[in-house]
């Protein structure tokens, strides 16, 4: 079993507003429970907002696909989070593929936007360094190639997206930077296109992740809120019996 550093001692190293927000809001809530919230319609992402955000520490959206997508969805997604939660906003974070980086000089560009511009608001952004679907190509150098844009940019990446940190060379690494993993259910296994399913207790303890990213298990759930709880309790305890 790897000793752990708390949540609350990785803020203080975060070098990003948004990174370190991040590790106090997981202590504050003690959840490192990340929705992924892939519903049809912004209406929808706003229920189920309210209905989670109690047990999440992170909500993953695809703001892209919404139809009824307007201007102001971002205020009224805000608007929904103070009052289910009573503490603080949980934050939305931008996710980029790193092919996206380096492959084109319209592509350098539009990163080099996203870097400081998101950097000039504070934002943070996690990188897809490690994919949960079989056969998948995010491995070896190109895991290798996000963890050096990770040190390149230490005050605007604040993470990763990843599957197996604990396997990484060296392992997860900087303890500034916050891991989040996809492909999480109650069970091992898989679905139809790919995806594959690891426990939260195997995520965090054995691939030393901090974050579980939760889609279908939650939402599909006939009690949405009831899944988040233990799936919440579940990833909170398998990282809190391995901290020192
Ligand atoms: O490698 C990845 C990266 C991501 S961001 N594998 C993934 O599954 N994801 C996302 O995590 C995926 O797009 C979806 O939003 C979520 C997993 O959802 P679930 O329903 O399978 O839990």
């Amino acid at each position: 079993v790897r000793v752990r550093l708390p949540f609350e001692e990785r803020a203080k190293m975060a070098k990003n507003p948004t990174g370190k927000r991040l590790f106090e809001i997981m202590v504050q809530k003690e959840s490192n429970l990340c929705l992924a919230a892939d519903v049809a319609t912004a209406a929808e992402l706003l229920d189920i907002a309210d209905k989670v955000g109690p047990e999440i520490c992170l909500l993953k959206t695809h703001v892209d696909i919404l139809p009824d997508f307007t201007p102001d969805f971002g205020s009224k997604l805000r608007s929904v989070y103070p009052c289910s939660l009573n503490v603080i906003a949980s934050i939305i974070i931008i996710t980029v593929d790193i092919t996206f980086i380096d492959s084109s000089d319209d592509f350098r560009e539009s990163s080099h936007l996203v870097f400081t511009e998101g950097l000039s608001r504070g934002r943070g952004l996690l990188l897809l360094a490690e994919m949960s679907s079989s056969g998948n190509l995010a491995k070896g150098d190109y895991t290798a190639a996000a963890v050096k844009i990770a040190e390149d940019h230490p005050d605007f990446v604040i993470g990763f997206i990843s599957v197996n940190p604990a396997s990484w060379p060296g392992g997860p690494g900087n303890l500034s930077l916050i891991h989040a993993t996809p492909g999480v259910q109650m069970v091992k296994g898989g679905d139809a296109l790919g995806q594959q399913y690891n426990t939260p207790y195997s995520v965090i303890s054995d691939r030393g992740s901090d974050i579980i990213i939760v889609g279908r298990g939650i939402i599909k759930a006939a009690n949405p809120a009831e899944a988040a709880r233990e799936y919440r309790l579940q990833g909170w305890d398998a990282y809190f019996i391995n901290c020192k």
